[in-house]
């Protein structure tokens, strides 16, 4: 019988755990007997989550962007959730979905605040710890955005790519340290990120999903869950993962009027 790594023995940090898909990773893990903290800026959510999780959910409000907040945090977990085995950064947002001529540099600034620079700062604070150890476990929420081009993607889908390529770069420079790094790529998952995307406009948002067999923040956690449990030897990479629905449209070609 192939055996799976036991979660009870897992200490797992989620970025964005209060919606989507961090809050489905933060459920799966916990549901399963892992130490979980849960972190983002709604501190009620995450408060809220602990009500409903018990102990073994440590909430912790915390804004990614801030690198000096994320060192400090991380650096002063109660005992028992400061050995972290598998740390998930998956916080990140898309603003906007104007060509890049119209966008505005203020959301541009924040998704490479918020996709690129607080994924780094989340994990130069923790890899010390795992590399130490000689065992831990990386994960993002890359997207199927940072592969394949679409109109309006412009930085948003940019910061996926950086994603992409930190996450192969990682497993370079980890090679022998028994850390693992997953890049998760998901297509359209329906959670709070169109109302996000759409300041919060429920009716835009609504519309991206209508009609649409979308994935779930559950589908993508049970993903991650599989990833996280395979056996310390096994690194699963990549994952690009998609509702059976949805595929790639091809290249368009703006033409002259005749
Ligand atoms: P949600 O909007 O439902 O969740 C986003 C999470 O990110 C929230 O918990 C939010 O918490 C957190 N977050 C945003 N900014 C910050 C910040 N500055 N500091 C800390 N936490 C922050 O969207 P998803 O669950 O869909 O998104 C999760 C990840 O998945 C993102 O990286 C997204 O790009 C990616 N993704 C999503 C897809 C989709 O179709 N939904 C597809 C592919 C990838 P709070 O606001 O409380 O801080
Ligand atoms: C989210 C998927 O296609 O909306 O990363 O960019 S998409």
């Amino acid at each position: 019988m192939y055996k799976m790594l036991d979660p009870a023995t897992l200490t797992v940090l989620v970025t964005g755990a209060t919606a989507g898909i961090g809050a489905a990773t933060a459920r799966r893990f916990a549901l399963a007997g892992a130490r979980v903290v849960a972190t983002g800026r709604r501190a009620e959510r995450l408060i809220a989550l602990r009500d409903e999780l018990g102990p073994r959910l440590h909430p912790l409000e915390l804004d990614v962007r801030d690198n000096a907040a994320v060192v400090a945090a991380l650096g002063k977990l109660p005992a028992e959730f400061a050995r972290l085995n598998v740390v998930f950064a998956n916080a990140g947002l898309a603003l906007g979905l104007d060509p890049a001529q119209r966008a505005s540099l203020d959301d541009w600034d924040d998704m490479v605040d918020t996709n690129v620079k607080g994924l780094l700062y989340t994990v130069r604070a923790a890899l010390p710890g795992m590399v130490e150890r000689g065992e831990g476990h990386v994960v993002f929420t890359g997207s199927v955005a940072g592969e394949y081009a679409y109109p309006g993607g412009n930085a948003y889908g940019a910061t996926k790519a950086f994603v992409k390529q930190f996450a192969l770069n990682l497993v370079a420079d980890l090679a022998g340290t028994g850390v693992r790094v997953t890049n998760i790529e998901p297509g359209m998952v329906e959670t709070e990120f169109s109302l996000v995307r759409f300041r919060g406009d429920e009716a835009r948002s609504d519309s991206v999903y209508a009609g649409a067999q979308t994935l779930s923040g559950e589908d993508i956690a049970e993903q991650i869950f599989f990833c996280c449990t395979t056996p310390r030897h096994v690194n699963i990479t990549r994952l690009q993962v998609l509702p059976t629905s949805q595929s790639f449209a091809g290249f368009n070609v703006a033409r002259e009027r005749t």
